[in-house]
């Protein structure tokens, strides 16, 4: 049995104010927990160091600037890297990235057991809009400040199991699950930030857009016979509401552990990655079933092409 006990480290929220330092302490808290409950992975969310900076239009190239980590690790975050090195835990984080050529990415990473970085994704499908929407309740500017991330959806050997990323939004999207899944896939790690209100539907309940997140990642979980862990960055970040919902599911899309808050809390569940071997070889047998000769729509087309 290849067992993973994995922590999904949920976070609440990170005020415009908070210093990276400040967030840095409450990640290191998680992780302490984590080493206690006997975790051998945990999965912090999307964008962990910071707010949740899409939601400000801003047009000063420098202040933008000031939400992305230039290096990684980096002085903020390498109290992280020695304490998951030191507790033999291997972690997974997002966070906002500049590189050297002057590219911006909405960019996650992965770990070693010896906090070696060996992975690393970078978000894919940029939800929202590039200019200020006067249509909408509030604003969600990640096609302004994030260009589309230029890795695909790679997957990584660590801890005699495969595993892969993927960043919030990407969960929506079956392709995301299926090019990890033709690789072999038997963990899925993603983080997100989703707001808790739809800025172009007034009155689109919580209860809704938490169904769909569960019903994105149990359907990517069990359509793939894989692990999937989906961590939130959750509760009010300078009055704008982020939901919780983060959740553990099993590769038959079932739900094994769920936050009940909208805090800094963690889930944890013993993971035996065998568990994806009878879907990955029955109904899921990928080489058995499918037939790609009637599949090219999907690589051919990028919208929809209505018949006459
Ligand atoms: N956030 C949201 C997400 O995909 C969203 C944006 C919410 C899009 C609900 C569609 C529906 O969870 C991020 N950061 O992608």
């Amino acid at each position: 049995m290849r067992e993973i006990v994995i922590g999904g480290a949920q976070m609440g929220p990170i005020q415009k104010a908070d210093s990276r330092e400040a967030v840095v302490e409450r990640m290191l808290k998680l992780l302490s927990q984590a080493k206690v409950a006997g975790c051998d992975l945990v999965v912090f969310p999307e964008l962990c160091l910071t707010t949740f900076f899409p939601r400000w239009y801003m047009e000063d190239q420098s202040e933008v600037d000031g939400w992305f980590e230039h290096a990684m690790p980096n002085d903020a975050t390498a109290p992280l890297f020695t304490a998951a090195r030191s507790a033999g835990i291997a972690i997974s984080f997002g966070y906002a990235e500049a590189t050297a050529e002057g590219q911006y990415f909405n960019t996650s990473i992965l770990t070693d057991s010896e906090a070696n970085i060996i992975g690393k994704y970078r978000k894919v499908h940029l939800p929202g809009h590039s200019e200020f929407d006067t249509e909408r309740a509030f604003q969600h500017l990640e096609k302004r400040y994030f260009a589309p991330g230029d890795l695909g959806f790679p997957v990584w050997r660590n801890m005699d199991a495969i595993m892969g990323m993927c960043i919030c939004n990407d969960r929506r999207w079956p392709e995301v699950y299926r090019v990890m899944g033709l690789q072999g896939v038997e963990l899925v790690m993603l983080g997100y930030n989703t707001p808790s209100l739809n800025s172009q539907l007034a009155g689109e309940a919580l209860e809704r857009r938490l169904y769909h997140s569960d019903l994105s990642m149990t359907s990517g979980a069990y359509q793939n016979s894989t692990w999937v862990v989906g961590v939130a960055k959750a509760g009010d970040e300078d009055s704008h509401p982020l939901m919780a919902g983060s959740i553990i599911v099993d590769p038959n899309g079932y739900v094994v552990a769920r936050a009940s808050g909208e805090g800094d809390e963690l889930i944890i569940h013993a993971c035996d990655m065998d568990a994806c071997n009878f879907g990955k070889s029955t109904v899921f047998d990928f080489g058995r079933h499918r037939r790609i000769e009637h599949y090219a729509r999907i690589c051919e087309q990028t919208g929809v092409e209505l018949p006459d």
